[in-house]
């Protein structure tokens, strides 16, 4: 498999859970810096996937697959003996699920108009603090828990991945402090760190 993937973007999630499974892959950078993007061997990354965002997963059959929680999903389910996801049909699954979709929707994208240079200040203040009611949510759903789900899970990579984003618009999170455990917990991770190292990240 390979990964498609710009350093410490939202496709950190799917590096991570690769790298929780156990599973054979090779990534490759993605420029999002440049307009269009281009790959860190010079391609077009349309030309690879003309959605034009990461990540994406190319399959072993040359099938690609996009769309993080999804892709997510995918993987967790390539190495069942990790338990990186409930199984299909168990009710649990819905829960991970919840938890993905909350953390695409209201998270991941709630960050997108602090990213925007283009956003005014009032707007990023605006997106910022309708972002902290969804951390609040979060803390609180950590208190007394290890992981968001009964153990680590692909939700706790997608999470762990966008909340590391607050430390780039230098937004601490001293007041959630059961987040705070968690994400020292999550990041003491050898999955993670490994990761995290191939992206050449702290
Ligand atoms: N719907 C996509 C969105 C992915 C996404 O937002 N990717 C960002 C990085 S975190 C990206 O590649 N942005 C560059 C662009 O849109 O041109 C998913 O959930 O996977």
């Amino acid at each position: 498999m390979k990964l498609y993937f710009s350093r410490g973007s939202c496709a950190l999630a799917v590096h991570i859970a690769l790298a929780e499974a156990g599973l054979k892959y090779e990534t490759e950078e993605v420029d999002l810096r440049v307009t269009p993007h281009k790959t860190a061997s010079g391609r077009l990354y349309t030309e690879i996937n003309p959605k034009g965002y990461v990540p994406t997963l190319v399959l072993d059959n040359s099938e690609l697959l996009t769309e993080g929680q999804v892709v997510l999903q995918y993987v967790a389910d390539q190495a069942p003996q990790k338990a990186l996801i409930p199984k299909a049909g168990e009710f649990a699954r819905y829960r991970l699920q919840e938890w993905l979709a909350f953390i695409s929707t209201e998270v991941h994208k709630g960050f997108a108009p602090l990213w925007n240079p283009a956003t005014p200040q009032e707007q990023k203040d605006a997106a910022w603090e309708r972002l902290t009611t969804r951390i609040a949510h979060a803390n609180e759903a950590l208190n007394g828990k290890e992981y968001l789900m009964e153990n680590f899970s692909v939700a706790d990579a997608y999470l762990f991945t966008c909340l590391r984003w607050t430390g780039f618009f230098k937004k601490p999170l001293t007041a959630y402090p059961h987040l705070l455990a968690w994400m020292e917990r999550v990041a003491a991770r050898p999955a993670v760190k490994q990761a995290m190292q191939e992206e050449g990240l702290r």
